[in-house]
Order: structure tokens, then C-alpha cells, then sequence
């Protein structure tokens, strides 16, 4: 099975709950490994870029406003199908819809505040990762 790399941020309301620790324990849990992490405070314009394939959507004032509402930690997780693991780990995307034992279920309270953000596809996965940590050394294993 192909060792995959996905970025994975813990947003706002999660970092504010002081939950970040229980969430990266659940990537290790499931044998994901974090290849790196930095806590930031995204800038407007970061979040506007990140999240620009939203653009047209009628929530990406209120993404783009959630996001820059305080640090969010990001993360690149490493690991056999760790595009798909990690969605699995963190659930539907409205939380009220997310599988009980999920990140979204246990730790966020709607579809905006929903705790974490990962990468759908290897190609979003590999843009993500560029995006946040661009020239990052990768170590062969
Ligand atoms: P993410 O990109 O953050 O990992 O979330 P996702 O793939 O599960 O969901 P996506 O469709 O990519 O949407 C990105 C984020 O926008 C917010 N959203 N709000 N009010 C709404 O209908 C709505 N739909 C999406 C969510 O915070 C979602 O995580
Ligand atoms: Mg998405």
C-alpha cells in the first residue's frame, strides 16, 4: 500500500478548546506519523488562497472569517492511505452528520466550527502541503 502524505489543520475552535493534543493522539492512534506542524495565525489573504476553490460558495466570507478567528495548527500526517485515513478519522463534514468515535462528532458544534480541515485527493493533498510548508525536506523510509 502506498505511503501517502495529507495536510491536516486543527482549526480555531478546536485550538481554542485546548483539544489539540487529543486530536493529533488520534492521527498516531491510527498509525499516521506527523512529518511536520506549525501553529499560525492564517492571514486573511492565506485563507482566502486556501480555501480559493470555494470562492463562489456562499459560505466562504464565513470560512474565510472562522479561519482567521484565531491559530490554527497544521500538520502534514504521513502514513499508508493517509489521504483517506485521516477523512475517515475526522467525519462528515457537518458534524450533526459525523460518525459517532469521529473528530467531527466528538469535538466540533456545527459546519462551520467543525475542527478540522484535510486534504480529499492526492493532488489537493500534495497543493496543501506546498502551500504551508513549501520545500519541505522529505525523508525516504
Ligand atoms: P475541509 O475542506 O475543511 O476539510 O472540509 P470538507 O472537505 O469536509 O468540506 P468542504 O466541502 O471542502 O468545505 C470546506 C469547509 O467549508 C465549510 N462549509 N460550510 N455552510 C455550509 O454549507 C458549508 N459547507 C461547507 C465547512 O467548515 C467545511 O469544512
Ligand atoms: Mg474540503
Amino acid at each position: 500500500m502506498a505511503i501517502e502524505r495529507t495536510l491536516s489543520i486543527i482549526k480555531p475552535d478546536a485550538v481554542a478548546k485546548n483539544v489539540v493534543g487529543q486530536i493529533l493522539a488520534r492521527f498516531e492512534g491510527a498509525g499516521l506519523k506527523i512529518a511536520a506542524a506549525k501553529l499560525v495565525q492564517l492571514s486573511r489573504a492565506e485563507a482566502e488562497a486556501f480555501y480559493g476553490v470555494h470562492k463562489a460558495r456562499p459560505f466562504f466570507n464565513d470560512l474565510v472569517n472562522f479561519m482567521v478567528s484565531g491559530p490554527v495548527m497544521i500538520q502534514v500526517l504521513e502514513g499508508e492511505n493517509a489521504i483517506l485515513k485521516n477523512r475517515e478519522l475526522m467525519g462528515a463534514t457537518d458534524p450533526k452528520k459525523a460518525e459517532k468515535g469521529t473528530i467531527r462528532a466528538d469535538f466540533a458544534d456545527s459546519i462551520d466550527a467543525n475542527a478540522v480541515h484535510g486534504s480529499d485527493a492526492a493532488e489537493t493533498a500534495a497543493q496543501e502541503v506546498a502551500f504551508f510548508f513549501p520545500g519541505m525536506q522529505v525523508y525516504s523510509r
